[in-house]
């Protein structure tokens, strides 16, 4: 039998601290700006590695078509489910790429059987993981995470933390862009955001990974209680108003959003945020349903084929058969009230 070479753990599973989850901080923060020496925004010039599971990846993509950088910014969407990365050489597992056309993956139990439809393979670097990009970066100390900006000219990656790449499409390519009008961090709204982010982050986005994650049932408990003050007063906040910051859709909705369409179908079982469903929520389930219908650019972000395979895949030490629990799935096309408050358009106003 051979004994395979012990790698550093580089997975979010690993990020454990005294038992509670602790995210690591994205390694990879240049900036792109207009002007910039080193990265100004260009066309075809910029190519973004994201995952149709990972609620980071999906708001950078989001704001992709927020802003119709479609002809842009060019994507590759990884396979749902990880897999060894170095097979027979390391135990790292993590993102891989797939083509639609590939058979079916299993998990690393050899249970399961999970499509690679909806992939884009790696047609730019030509690889094989995600791992593999970092490497090409010289990079093979981090945590092989998804989102990653790539810059095709210097071969390197330019970002990987998905707060930074989401500032960069909603304003640095506005000259590019179909939307140039689209403003989803408007000034005068920015403080606000900012407040918003510093309770829905640590407690929600953040939150639910804290609760899945948990080696202890002091962390977890701690993490569950969070999550579920926070997400009451972001329904109490909802009961007043339209969006987060009043009648205007802006990025702290959709940070918000891109937890509240994984809670039910993934989160509630997987990561045992059992005290309430979104659907029980009268205000954040119609919120979300309203996010899901009528912004052009969030629904094509969602793949909940995708959610459910990355997340009950994935991690075999979690779910060891892979087993994809069946129930319930909720009608996101159902009628939702949001109309009885006021709206104001997420366009810039000039
Ligand atoms: N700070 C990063 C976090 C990204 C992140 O944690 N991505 C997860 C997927 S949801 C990932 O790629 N994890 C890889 C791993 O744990 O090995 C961001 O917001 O962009």
């Amino acid at each position: 039998m051979t004994t395979l070479r012990h790698v550093k753990p580089r997975t979010g599973l690993d990020e454990v601290v005294g038992g509670a989850f602790k995210r690591r901080v994205s390694s990879w923060k240049n900036q792109i700006k207009p002007g910039d020496p080193k990265y100004p925004p260009e066309r075809d010039r910029y190519h973004l590695y994201i995952s149709y599971a990972c609620p980071w990846a999906q708001r950078c993509y989001a704001t992709i078509l927020f802003k119709g950088l479609e002809d842009v910014i060019s994507i590759s969407i990884v396979h749902p489910t990880w897999q060894y990365t170095r097979p027979g050489q390391d135990e790292h597992i993590g993102w891989v790429f797939g083509d639609p056309s590939d058979p079916p993956l299993t998990n690393l139990n050899g249970y399961g059987s999970y499509s690679a439809e909806f992939s884009i393979p790696d047609f730019v670097n030509g690889a094989k993981c995600v791992r593999d990009l970092y490497e090409l970066a010289g990079d093979t100390d981090g945590k092989y995470s998804v989102p990653i900006l790539w810059d095709k000219k210097n071969r390197t990656i330019v970002n990987n933390e998905s707060a930074d790449i989401v500032q960069f499409f909603n304003s640095a390519f506005d000259e590019f862009a179909k939307y140039p009008d689209v403003d989803l961090y408007p000034e005068e709204l920015r403080a606000q955001i900012e407040e918003l982010n510093s309770w829905i982050y640590p407690c929600i986005n953040d939150g639910v990974y804290r609760c899945g994650f948990s080696q202890t049932q002091d962390a977890y408990e701690k993490a569950f209680d969070e999550l579920f003050n926070a997400l009451d007063r972001a329904e109490e906040l909802l009961s007043k108003q339209r969006f987060l910051t009043g009648p205007r859709f802006t990025m702290a909705d959709l940070r918000l959003f891109m937890t509240l369409i994984r809670f039910d179908p993934v989160y509630v079982v997987y990561f045992k945020t059992n005290k309430q469903r979104i659907d029980e929520y009268p205000n954040l389930f119609n919120y979300m349903k309203e996010i899901y219908q009528q912004m052009p650019a969030v629904k094509p972000t969602v793949n909940l084929q995708h959610i459910k395979i990355h997340y009950l895949s994935s991690h075999p030490k979690l779910n060891y058969y892979g087993i994809i629990p069946k129930g319930r799935d909720v009608d996101l096309d159902a009628p939702h009230d949001r109309h009885r408050f006021p709206y104001e358009d997420y366009k810039k106003k000039r």
